[in-house]
């Protein structure tokens, strides 16, 4: 339906398709007036250099950690992303797998299906009760879980560089003193340099024992190896995982792990969201090439921008 559309509107040129990518792209190259980037897809500076007509990228999701948006933003190209149309999709998600890691919902499933519960009733697990839970980052997906998590009857705390205006849980400007206090982080924030590897070895040591982390933001964000060997060391209770540093590959230290829930990066992953999403992509590109400016653009490259 999306390509369709993007097949009806514009000269469509289906790089995923070929055969040598590299060799159409330079055929091509000088006529590229839009990008629409279907998945994580690296679009760095030596790319942008090879596009001298682009004008727009149109990013699918609300993370553009994989586009040197700063980079293009110096050159006058204007990216978008789909912030808002996931939101929720995503936040429930998020509050999802908090549930099923601390209540072991994967496990209890698998106990079932292997005729465990025959031979005795499934362990009891951890609960949600009492929890504190820190949200690293605040952004809109992050107030999103913690509205839901309010009704939930839990407290929230949050770490950001600043304090959100209007916002009434406790600010930590320092990550690891909300980790001592916390119970759960739920990692929210943007991937990228200025983030990468936030969640570290002390991190966790400061979570504590029954800390839970969850993380439904970039891989990036968390340092794997340290992860691993808090998990494998029981520094942390738990961890459910929506985001890897490498994916698709999933460390075998993890998928050896039977206390910790893995999934494979589904928070927006709705029929009805990544039809939203896709739909946002192409409204970018329509609204761009008929001169109405782009939607949603990203922060890097503001529209009209600030020399117009
Ligand atoms: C992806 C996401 O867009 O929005 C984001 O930042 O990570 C996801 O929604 C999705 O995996 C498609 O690549």
């Amino acid at each position: 339906m999306i390509i369709e559309q993007l097949d009806e509107k514009f000269t469509l040129h289906r790089l995923w398709e070929q055969s040598d990518p590299e060799a159409y792209l330079d055929a091509i190259a000088p006529r590229i007036r839009g990008l629409a980037n279907g998945g994580h897809h690296v679009i760095n500076a030596a790319l942008l250099d090879r596009l001298p007509a682009l004008e727009i990228i149109s990013c699918f999701g609300v993370g553009y950690d994989h586009v040197d948006a700063a980079y293009a933003g110096e050159k006058g190209v204007i990216v978008t992303n789909t912030p808002d149309v996931l939101t929720d999709e995503v936040a429930d998600a998020a509050v999802g797998l908090l549930i099923a890691t601390l209540r072991q919902f994967p496990q209890a499933d698998r106990f079932v299906r292997e005729g465990k519960w025959r031979q005795g009733a499934f362990p009891l697990t951890a609960s949600l009760r009492e929890r504190t839970i820190g949200m690293v980052g605040l952004g809109r997906i992050g107030l999103a879980i913690a509205h839901r998590l309010e009704a939930f009857g839990v407290r929230v705390i949050y770490h950001s560089r600043t304090p959100k205006h209007g916002v009434g849980y406790t600010h930590y400007p320092s990550l690891i003193d909300m980790a001592s206090d916390a119970d759960v982080l739920i990692v929210t924030t943007p991937g990228g340099a200025g983030t990468q590897h936030l969640i570290d070895a002390q991190v966790l040591e400061a979570l504590g024992p029954q800390g839970v982390l969850i993380n439904i933001a970039r891989g990036s964000v968390v340092d794997e190896p340290a992860l691993i060997d808090a998990l494998q060391n029981r520094t942390i209770l738990t961890a459910g995982l929506d985001v890897f540093e490498d994916e698709p590959n999933v460390p075998q230290a993890l998928t050896d792990m039977d206390h910790a829930v893995l999934l494979p990066h589904v928070g927006s992953g709705s029929v009805h969201t990544r039809n939203a999403m896709g739909q946002l992509v192409i409204d970018n590109l329509t609204s761009w090439f008929s001169n109405k400016g782009p939607l949603t653009p990203v922060v890097e490259t503001p529209y009209p921008s600030k020399n117009d």
